[in-house]
């Protein structure tokens, strides 16, 4: 199945750019940032930048503690998602430890992230989820290896709602 099927590309009116039609990510979902302390973390950037939490999780599958930031309103909003590691033994603990504090990962919001891990590990991809597990807020996420996206550690989302 081609990407353009997927999402109906070839249905758009000739000469009409519609990035959010053609492309496979909708948007950036949130940015990952990992801390050693999520309290003092969201202290910073509830102070600096006057973001609330929307909401707090763990997700011990994942090895994370984790507090989600809203920035802008409505389905075109994004978070920025603080991650305390549960434990060394984890991606962000082994992370924190390797690199220290920081950027994590990038998670790109997809219409339908089943059909696009298909897509995407197709194309030689290594996925680090073969199906898409509980993420935070309800929603449906899988990542994809770091060292086949340029160093990047690369999640999608799918929101609940879709
Ligand atoms: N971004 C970019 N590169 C990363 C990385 C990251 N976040 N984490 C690890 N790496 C790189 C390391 O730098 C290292 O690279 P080199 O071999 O070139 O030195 C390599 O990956 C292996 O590093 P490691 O510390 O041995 O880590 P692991 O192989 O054990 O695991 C990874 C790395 C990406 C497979 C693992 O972290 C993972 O499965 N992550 C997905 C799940 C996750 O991160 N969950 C937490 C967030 C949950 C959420 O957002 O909801
Ligand atoms: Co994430």
């Amino acid at each position: 199945m081609t990407f353009s099927r997927l999402r109906g590309a070839a249905a758009r009116p000739a000469g009409r750019w519609d990035a959010r039609e053609a492309a496979m990510l909708d948007q950036i979902d949130h940015v990952g940032i990992a801390c050693h302390d999520l309290k003092t973390a969201v202290a910073f950037y509830e102070s600096v930048f006057d973001v609330t939490v929307a909401s707090r999780e763990v997700h011990e599958d994942q090895g994370v503690r984790e507090a989600m930031l809203r920035l802008g309103e409505g389905p075109g909003g994004s978070w920025i998602q603080l991650l305390e590691p549960t434990g060394p033994d984890t991606p962000v603990g082994k992370f924190l430890a390797r690199r220290g504090p920081g950027i994590h990962h990038i998670g790109y919001r997809v219409a339908n992230i089943t059909e696009t891990l298909d897509v995407i590990g197709a194309r030689g991809v290594r996925l680090l989820h073969q199906r898409p597990r509980h993420g935070s807020m309800g929603a449906s996420i899988a990542f994809l290896h770091p060292a086949d996206v340029g160093g990047v550690l690369t999640e999608l989302v799918q929101p609940p709602d879709r």
